[in-house]
């Protein structure tokens, strides 16, 4: 269903791509946790299988072997006491489940728990799997049994997603070898799930699955008959037979379209303009927000996966980058997720990154801890983007704001806006190529506010930029293209 099951106050997500499970547990008790962040996605638990050409790649997460809980971020007892840490911080945890699919058709060797496998046999001894699990030329109609048309929704669940071995989730033994898996991941106190390749699975198939499901463990803190999170993952750009509306019955859906988009906007190209987002979300023909997850970037497009091309903004246009992620967390649209990931060496050849496989910052396969700077940025490689203040104290704003509508909308009919949060937030965004210098209405009460772009409140004072409110609750605002961040946020929590 559609409820993150957040604690109370909490209301956005962060996918900490690739970390381990005692990584994890570490960040929700000393930065999550007293940070107002709601949960984190977690990648797959799962073991999968181990891919040594190219060398350990992030994708060999999403080709399962088995259900049993060791991958390289840990094994059953790190990722249990990860669980609990980060619940008991007041930070849930969401589960990325490939339940699609298994391996690739001609993937040989083990699993990261030693479990064999035969993927030319259809074997997965450890689950147990055998060939009359998968979709075959009974149910797939290409002869190659690959998707070759996505116009055609049969081949699109029935046939083969890059050659990944495709589970036919019709059948009652696949329905509840799937459910058993994620029910022992509620068990263990897990507040819900992504969904991996959902476009690919039947949306009926899907609901015989979750409500097979049990409700959330009351000891974990979740209240008594509370349902699991779901979130799928589909990408829907309007362009093909099956769309993100399918599924809603299920629970929310990535909103693929949001990110691609701001991408443009910021960006400046195809004759986008910041100041047409006045009605973003719905007002731009998306899913409506209740259904919808929304994020800026993911892990799959950050690298040229999954979609959005070449526009989307991530860590490596960190100027564009903080701007979308400041504006996502104060709109008032969907449920929101911040990526955070990890460096790797880009070596474009022909728009595209060969080095797209790269994976986690590791030694000879075994994947870095994040060690964490006194200045609190992270090492190893860990790029933490949740933890960059102009993001983080945004995950903050979002949490005052709460409840409120959007008000006092403000722009230059360019690339300079700037709108209320009802009487509790304000944001104002220069991505014009000279200053912003205008008076505008803030909603806010007349006061000395802290800039929680440029710094954090600290007792009395502000370690940033110090906004004055008028009496008629506006505010005489300038803000140079030249600064760091154009862009200026203050909050009912950050009045000095
Ligand atoms: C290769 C060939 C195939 C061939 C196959 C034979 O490409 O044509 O049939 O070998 O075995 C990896 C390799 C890929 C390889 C495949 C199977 O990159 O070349 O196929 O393994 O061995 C991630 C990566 C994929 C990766 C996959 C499995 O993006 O590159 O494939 O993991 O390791 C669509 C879907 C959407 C999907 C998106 C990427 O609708 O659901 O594509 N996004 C999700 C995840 C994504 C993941 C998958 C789905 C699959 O976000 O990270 O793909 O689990 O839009
Ligand atoms: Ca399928």
């Amino acid at each position: 269903q559609w409820d993150p099951n957040f604690s109370t106050g909490r209301h956005s997500m962060v996918h900490l791509f690739e970390w381990k499970w005692v990584d994890i547990a570490l960040e929700c008790e000393r930065f999550l946790g007293p940070n107002g962040f709601g949960g984190v996605q977690v990648s797959p638990p799962n073991e999968n299988a181990i891919i040594t050409s190219p060398f350990r790649p992030w994708w060999e997460r999403y080709q399962p072997v088995s259900y049993h809980l060791v991958t390289r971020s840990g094994n059953e007892s790190e990722f249990t006491d990860m669980v609990r840490r980060c619940n008991a911080a007041g930070v849930r945890i969401y589960v990325d489940a490939i339940i699609n699919h298994m391996t690739g058709n001609s993937v040989q060797g083990a699993g990261t728990d030693g479990s064999s496998f035969d993927a030319s046999a259809k074997s997965y001894p450890a689950v147990p799997y055998g060939p009359t699990d998968f979709n075959d030329a009974t149910t797939c109609p290409t002869q190659s049994g690959s998707i070759e048309d996505y116009q055609d929704p049969i081949q699109v669940r029935n046939c083969q997603l890059s050659g990944l071995l495709d589970l036919n989730q019709g059948k009652d033994y696949v329905r509840q070898k799937l459910a058993d898996y994620l029910n022992k991941l509620i068990g263990l106190g897990v507040a819900g799930f992504r969904i991996d390749a959902s476009k690919h699975m039947w949306p009926a198939d899907m609901k015989a699955i979750l409500d097979k499901l049990d409700n959330l463990s009351v000891q974990h803190g979740f209240t008594a008959n509370a349902r699991p999170f779901v979130v799928q993952e589909v990408i829907d750009l309007g362009n093909e037979a099956i769309t993100g509306s399918e599924y809603f019955g299920n629970g929310r859906v990535t909103e693929f379209r949001y990110g691609m988009n701001l991408g443009e906007v910021f960006r400046k190209v195809n004759n986008q303009k910041l100041s047409f987002i006045k009605n973003y979300g719905e007002g731009w023909g998306m899913y409506a927000g209740n259904t919808s997850l929304a994020f800026i970037d993911n892990h799959d497009n950050q690298r040229g996966h999954g979609a959005g091309g070449a526009n989307i903004l991530t860590f490596r246009v960190a100027k564009l980058y903080k701007m979308a992620q400041a504006f996502m967390l104060a709109w008032p649209y969907a449920l929101t997720r911040v990526m955070s990931s990890y460096y790797w060496d880009q070596n474009m050849e022909g728009g595209s990154d060969k080095n797209d496989w790269i994976g986690p910052p590791n030694q000879d396969g075994n994947t870095l801890p994040v060690t964490i700077f006194p200045n609190g940025t992270c090492g190893n490689g860990w790029m933490c983007e949740h933890r960059w203040r102009q993001i983080s104290n945004m995950v903050k704003f979002r949490n005052v704001v709460e409840g409120t509508t959007m008000t006092n909308w403000w722009d230059n009919t360019e690339n300079q806006i700037a709108f209320s949060r009802g009487n509790k937030g304000f944001l104002a965004i220069n991505n014009e190529d000279r200053a912003l210098s205008a008076t505008i209405a803030t909603g806010l009460p007349a006061g000395q506010y802290c800039d929680v772009i440029s710094g954090n409140k600290e007792g009395s004072s502000c370690t940033g930029k110090t906004i004055t409110v008028s009496a008629d609750g506006s505010v005489n605002l300038s803000i140079s293209n030249t600064e760091e961040d154009p862009m200026v946020a203050i909050h009912a929590d950050a009045k000095l």
